[in-house]
């Protein structure tokens, strides 16, 4: 399926963004798809800079700034203010961080989640608490460096799966995006703004001065987290119903982790760790979609043996 990038850009150009910055480019892709009628809240985090410093803005739709903990619950009261005014057709879009939503914005999340509010939440996660000096979060990789999971512990526990504690949810829609492949984020946003109740969108932000890498390799990057199954392309619909969008090429994880500097201490017994993890996480990805081909083919031969009996 291919998309035409739309003309108008929602994003003006000479924003503060750092160059290179997989978050700003997913902003320019996410407003692309949603359109005027948008309004986004932003809780504290790297965008709430990005921004830019009122009286201006680098974006031409509303933004509400909030508090850490609170950009779901914000972006759903915001929406229920809207109807309660009779406005139906515009989107609010709540944009935080990997810490804004897989640490201490979880809890608000959660129950919008729960109350399955009318917002679409999207999560650019750049694997770390960038804005205030690339702290750890819950969202950074296994064995990555940071400014607290230094030389030599780095970061011990892996990542948590958020599409998963999403899925369980049981929300509409959640899917992953990257800003390496518009064609594919572009139609999941377009998807998402056509359905109604919380959407969740994990979007894997490359970011160069805490990733450690050249402005100019992000978009490589954001690519190769994909060709290497680290960051697979996919949608969980009702929270049980898988599709993969993007088929990886399955390149060893080397090539991603090796032009990052927060990974250059891994030695190869550490790479071969991470490779073997990324192929369990893999086969229980592929697991979840089989169980989902294996439930349509049934109901597709009850629904066939029906008709037959007829
Ligand atoms: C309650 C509270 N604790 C701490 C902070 C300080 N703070 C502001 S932004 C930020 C990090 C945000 O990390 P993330 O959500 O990953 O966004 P990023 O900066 O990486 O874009 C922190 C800790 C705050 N604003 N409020
Ligand atoms: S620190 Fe990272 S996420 Fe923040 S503006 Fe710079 S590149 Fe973007
Ligand atoms: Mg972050």
């Amino acid at each position: 399926m291919r998309y035409e990038l739309p003309k108008e850009e929602l994003l003006y150009a000479g924003h503060i963004g750092c160059p290179g910055c997989g978050a700003s480019l997913s902003m320019r892709y996410a407003l692309q798809a949603l359109g005027k009628k948008t309004m986004v809240v932003i809780p504290a985090c790297c965008w709430s800079t990005v921004a830019g410093f009122f009286p201006s803005s680098s974006l031409k739709v509303p933004i509400l700034h909030t508090v850490f903990e609170a950009a779901a619950i914000t972006a759903a009261g915001v929406k229920k203010g809207l109807m309660a005014r009779g406005v139906s057709d515009v989107q609010v879009m709540a944009w935080a961080g990997d810490g804004g939503t897989f640490d201490i914005g979880l809890q608000a999340l959660s129950g919008c989640a729960e109350r399955n509010e009318d917002i679409i939440y999207a999560c650019y996660d750049n694997e770390a608490y960038m804005n205030t000096g690339i702290q750890r979060s819950s969202a950074t990789p296994y064995m990555s460096w940071t400014t607290t999971t230094p030389h030599p512990v780095f970061k011990e526990t892996p990542k948590k799966d958020i599409m998963e504690i999403m899925a369980a949810h049981r929300i509409p829609y959640a899917a992953t995006a990257s800003p390496a492949f518009p064609e594919d984020f572009l139609m999941k946003m377009r998807r998402a703004k056509e359905m109604k109740g919380l959407r969740f969108i994990h979007i894997l932000s490359s970011c160069p001065p805490g990733w450690k890498f050249p402005s100019e390799l992000s978009v490589k990057i954001a690519r190769l987290a994909v060709e290497t199954k680290i960051f697979p392309l996919y949608e969980i619909e009702g929270g049980t119903r898988f599709t993969l969008n993007v088929k990886p090429r399955g390149l060893p994880v080397s090539e991603y982790l090796k032009l990052q500097g927060r990974f250059s201490h891994l030695n190869p017994k550490a790479i071969q760790d991470i490779q073997v993890r990324v192929e369990e996480e893999w086969a229980r990805l592929v697991s979840r979609m089989e169980t989902r081909r294996r439930r349509t083919s049934a109901v597709q031969k009850k629904g066939q043996g029906t008709k037959s009996s007829l």
